[in-house]
């Protein structure tokens, strides 16, 4: 018989620590729950209809999928069922009124990645707890490090579901043959120094130069400033790419670049980098602009961008450095990268 304690009971434990976290269970409760259909349209696929095609556009400009559009509706319609003040969604231009006195808000990306349907890649939900503040149109222009909870889920060849509250990171897998998601990983703690970087590499063009060089310092592996031979991942999927950097380390950039529109990168702050941001340093990582820590940051707009590089703490350093003295790095290491620089500075 399988003992592991399933997400409901580990629920009903932090329920018992206080009012607010009485709330804060019953709205991971109704995600989790809106999760498991997600996962199981994600899996049947062209079986439910679900083919990856285009709809339209959503606020923030981006394409919307029809698994964005069918994961934003069951994510809504699972949310009315408890108490949240405002629900921000990536997919809805404004954020939904829903019970003003309630004291917690949430903002949610019903679908991350969501170019990768069609080609049967994994994709995700991401959410971020906040608490509501007297005027509840402020909402979303708190501080990342006011979050009470965030976490993610991740439809891969397993469902997971990454979780913290605060206090360090866990893990639940869904068991599909009881339709309950259940605790595997207990304090997911990450290396502090990694040796795989993920970038999209075909903006090479357009970067910044300190992030030019942190990826020409990577590529050069052991003969370079770094030491050591890196590995390289581009999932184009935020929540495959943080889950390989909980299980394993690693560093993940997505900088503001020179392309129009993208003077801070794609990622937006309030529903992606401030709830991957608190995951990533629950888990003893840390999570950047290249300048500041992502926690620091409030949002001006809802759907606001941010540069995003986060996971283990050694190489994300490495880049604030970069950008703290990049005249200082390029001079350093100049002579190196002119010969083997594989994107060249
Ligand atoms: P969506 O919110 O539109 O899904 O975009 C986010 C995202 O898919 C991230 O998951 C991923 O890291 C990034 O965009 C990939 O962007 P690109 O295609 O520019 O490499």
């Amino acid at each position: 018989m399988d003992e592991r304690q399933t997400l409901k009971e580990y629920l009903e434990r932090y329920s018992e620590t206080g009012v607010s976290a009485l709330a804060v269970a019953a709205v991971i409760d109704a995600i989790a729950s809106a999760c498991i259909q997600i996962s199981r349209l994600t899996a049947d696929g062209a079986l439910s209809g679900i083919v990856g095609s285009a709809c339209g556009t959503n606020a923030g400009g981006d394409v919307q999928k029809d698994l964005d559009i069918r994961a934003d509706e069951i994510i809504r319609c699972a949310l009315k069922t408890v108490h949240v003040a405002v629900l921000a969604s990536e997919e809805a231009a404004e954020p939904i009124v829903g019970i003003p006195s309630a004291k917690i808000s949430v903002a949610v990306d019903p679908l991350d990645g969501s170019s990768n349907i069609e080609v049967n890649m994994t994709v995700g939900t991401i959410f971020s707890i906040v608490p509501t503040p007297d005027d509840a149109r402020g909402a979303f222009r708190q501080n990342g490090a006011e979050q009470i909870a965030a976490g993610f889920v991740v439809y891969g060849p397993q469902t997971s579901l990454v979780l913290t509250f605060g206090e360090g990171v866990d893990i639940f897998a869904l068991d599909r043959f009881d339709d309950e998601f259940k605790l595997v990983r207990r304090g997911v703690r990450i290396p502090t120094a990694a040796a795989e970087f993920a970038i999209n590499g075909s903006n090479r063009r357009h970067w910044d130069p300190a992030i030019g060089i942190f990826v020409d310092q990577c590529l050069s592996g052991t003969d370079g400033p770094l030491g050591k031979d890196f590995n390289m991942r581009w999932i184009g999927s935020l929540v495959a790419e943080t889950y390989r950097i909980l299980m394993r380390g690693g560093v993940f950039l997505y900088p503001g670049d020179a392309r129009p529109g993208y003077a801070d990168g794609r990622l937006r702050l309030v529903y992606e980098a401030h709830p991957i941001a608190f995951i990533i340093e629950q888990a003893g990582g840390a999570a950047s602009t290249g300048r500041m820590r992502i926690l620091d940051l409030a949002s001006e707009t809802l759907h606001q961008r941010v540069p995003l590089v986060m996971g283990s703490i050694d190489e994300v350093r490495c880049v604030e450095q970069l950008y703290a003295a990049p005249e200082l790095a390029a001079r350093t290491n100049a002579p190196l990268f002119a010969h083997r620089g594989f994107f060249r500075v």
